[in-house]
């Protein structure tokens, strides 16, 4: 039986679960919380999600997902069959976990006093400046080279690794720093992604820990 541990507002727990619900597959979803030091000796640097089938255990979300798609297939291809699709998967399935979800998450940081440690040291009274700056910085140059590739490339057809990367990634990114006019397929892509069932499952599961946002949720999706 599959376990996965994380929490259901965790923007990386949320590129576990699209795999696994677009697939309908069997598994029991562990709070982390309740199992913190599996978590702490299960990643090297105790970041979750987790996955565990029976005594294997695998960590990182991109190896997940590669994971599931060869042990536990369903009707949704998670890394597309084409060898040349699949690549292009898998490099943008790095733009977003890097340049979107990391800039995202380098916001969010400010906002802790460790910000290498979120759970441990509380939050600031106000958040570093230069970490908010250059996050939102970052985002918005990512945000325009996803726009220029949109333009002239086809993302995978079907539920993806780059949909289970994308869709939390601009969930959040844009609550921290909105997707511009400029960019209509970017936004666009956002919208469809919060439309497929198995993305909108997730949002309606995080929907109750929305105050825990550190810069403020706002009142939208
Ligand atoms: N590269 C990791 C990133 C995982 C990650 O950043 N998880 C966050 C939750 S969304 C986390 O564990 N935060 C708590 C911490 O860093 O202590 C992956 O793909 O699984």
């Amino acid at each position: 039986m599959l376990a996965l541990y994380g929490h259901p507002f965790s923007s990386y727990t949320w590129k576990a679960l699209i795999a696994l619900y677009a697939n309908d597959t069997p598994f029991e979803f562990r709070e982390f919380s309740e199992h913190a030091e599996f978590v702490g000796q299960a990643h090297p640097a105790g970041k979750f999600p987790v996955l565990t089938d029976g005594g294997v255990t695998v960590i990182e979300t991109t190896a997940i997902i590669e994971y599931l798609a060869v042990h536990h297939p369903g009707l949704a291809p998670l890394i597309p069959v084409e060898a040349s699709v699949a690549a292009t998967a898998r490099m943008i399935d790095r733009v977003f976990d890097h340049y979107v979800m990391g800039n995202m998450q380098r916001v969010v940081a400010a906002y802790f006093v460790d910000k290498d440690n979120p759970g441990a040291g509380g939050m600031r009274d106000s958040p570093d400046p230069h970490e908010v700056a250059a996050g939102k910085a970052g985002l918005r140059r990512a945000y325009a080279w996803l726009e220029r590739w949109l333009e002239a490339n086809l993302l995978p057809p079907n539920v993806s690794l780059v949909t289970c990367a994308a869709a939390p990634s601009l969930f959040y990114a844009d609550w921290v720093e909105r997707i511009p006019d400029d960019c209509p397929r970017l936004a666009a892509l956002r919208a469809e992604l919060l439309a497929l069932p198995p993305v909108s499952r997730c949002v309606e599961e995080a929907r109750p820990y929305r105050a825990y946002f550190p810069p403020g949720a706002p009142d939208r999706d």
